[in-house]
């Protein structure tokens, strides 16, 4: 049974710098995933230190939260049926050299850090990440026509 999900998106500062968040934004409003939350916003080194906490332990690590803060980024909560693993899929592979031909990542870019993107790994990750990048006040639920079409019996 297909679950309706959150997942929580962040367009990297190489997609502002290289002018490519619409880009990014039509390919997931192609979709059909429904964005339930969007804001510009400048991260800073504390909420970065949490949110890549699984690799502080690695060498780029510094320069990993320096590129983030290099321009705003822009935060998106994204809503669909199984839409975590749907947005991972969009997304492709960390390295985007070995990204399947098709993701926003082996389109678009040729290196890490900048790969374009962060997509939330897990339902779980999904939760805590929205949380850290939105207040619940800024995650709207609407209805738009296209609804049925996505979320529902699909005519
Ligand atoms: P993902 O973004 O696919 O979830 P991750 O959570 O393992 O991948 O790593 C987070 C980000 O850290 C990744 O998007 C780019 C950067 N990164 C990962 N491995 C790297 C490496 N070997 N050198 C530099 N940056 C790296
Ligand atoms: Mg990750």
């Amino acid at each position: 049974m297909a679950d309706i999900q959150k997942s929580l998106v962040l367009i990297k500062p190489d997609a502002v710098q290289r002018e490519l968040v619409g880009e990014v934004i039509t390919r997931f409003e192609r979709r059909g995933l429904k964005m339930v939350g969007m804001k510009l916003t400048l991260l800073d080194e504390a909420t970065l230190t949490e949110h890549y906490g699984h690799l502080a332990d690695k060498p780029f690590f510094a320069d990993l939260k320096k590129f983030m803060m290099q321009t705003p980024v822009v935060a998106l909560v994204l809503e669909g049926l199984d839409v975590v693993n749907v947005v991972r899929a969009i997304v492709g592979s960390t390295n985007p050299r070995e990204a399947d031909v098709g993701t926003i990542r082996a389109d678009l870019s040729m290196n890490v850090p900048s790969n374009i993107i962060h997509a939330s790994d897990s339902v779980e990750s999904a939760e805590i990440e929205i949380k850290r990048f939105f207040n619940d006040s800024e995650v709207i639920g609407y209805d738009k026509m296209t609804d049925k079409f996505h979320f529902g019996e699909g005519v």
